[in-house]
């Protein structure tokens, strides 16, 4: 297999995540987002979207970081990461969307740059603006993860899964504008937890061979 990704990714760390919790070896193709290369031609015959990841397996370019990690679920068994039934699949689904769907795409790169660029919005605004759909989003998640009993060690139950591995590069993204992690206790909880497994540290930022400063 080989990823199309870029270090500072959290798209891209997801799926990193999830290689690693699988046990699975893949190639890297390393697609600097910096650089515009989502937009040269040869990515673009890979993904038309221009955005990382992409999953190349044998003739298969998969895409979409949730796709990719049910996929990479629904090939390779164990350890799964999503529960047994779909009462608890559903919720699963619920957090890690929380976080793929309604936080992560609005302080997406292209999204910040067309507010510099476009709406000539300053470092200022564009740091309050990334950190109020997080802040949002957490508020939300920290309620349904800290009122419910089928959150345990991680976001459901003691093993880590697709929650997690959604919720960890978001965490890791908080930090670029320096949010206050001090409202949400479940979820830094949660974060110190996956960051102790070794799939997760791995998959970090600054430990990927393309990682810069
Ligand atoms: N929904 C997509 C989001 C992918 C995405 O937004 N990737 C970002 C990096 S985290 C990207 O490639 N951004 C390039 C850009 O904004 O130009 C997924 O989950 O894979």
């Amino acid at each position: 297999m080989k990823l199309h990704g870029y270090f500072r990714s959290s798209a891209a760390f997801r799926v990193r995540i999830a290689l690693n919790l699988k046990g699975i070896a893949y190639d890297n193709a390393f697609v600097h987002l910096r650089k515009g290369e989502q937009r040269n031609g040869a990515y673009l015959g890979v993904n038309p979207q221009a955005l990382v990841p992409t999953l190349e397996d044998g003739a298969h370019a998969l895409t979409q970081s949730l796709a990719i990690i049910e996929y990479l679920d629904e090939t390779h068994a164990t350890p799964p990461l999503l529960p047994r039934t779909p009462h608890e699949r559903a919720r699963v689904r619920a957090l890690a969307q929380i976080v793929a769907c309604d936080i992560h795409p609005i302080d997406n790169l292209r999204v910040l740059q067309y507010l510099q660029k476009e709406l000539k919005a300053d470092e200022a605004a564009v740091g309050r603006w990334f950190n109020h759909w997080i802040a949002l989003g957490f508020a939300g998640l920290e309620a349904m993860l800290g009122k419910d009993a089928a959150t345990g060690r991680f976001c459901h139950g003691d093993t880590p899964g697709l929650a997690d591995i959604c919720l960890v590069p978001q965490v890791f993204n908080s930090k670029r504008y320096s949010l206050d992690l001090g409202p949400y206790p479940t979820i830094r909880r949660i974060y110190e937890a996956c960051m102790a497994v070794p799939a997760f540290d791995l998959a970090q930022p600054s430990k990927q061979p393309d990682a810069e400063p």
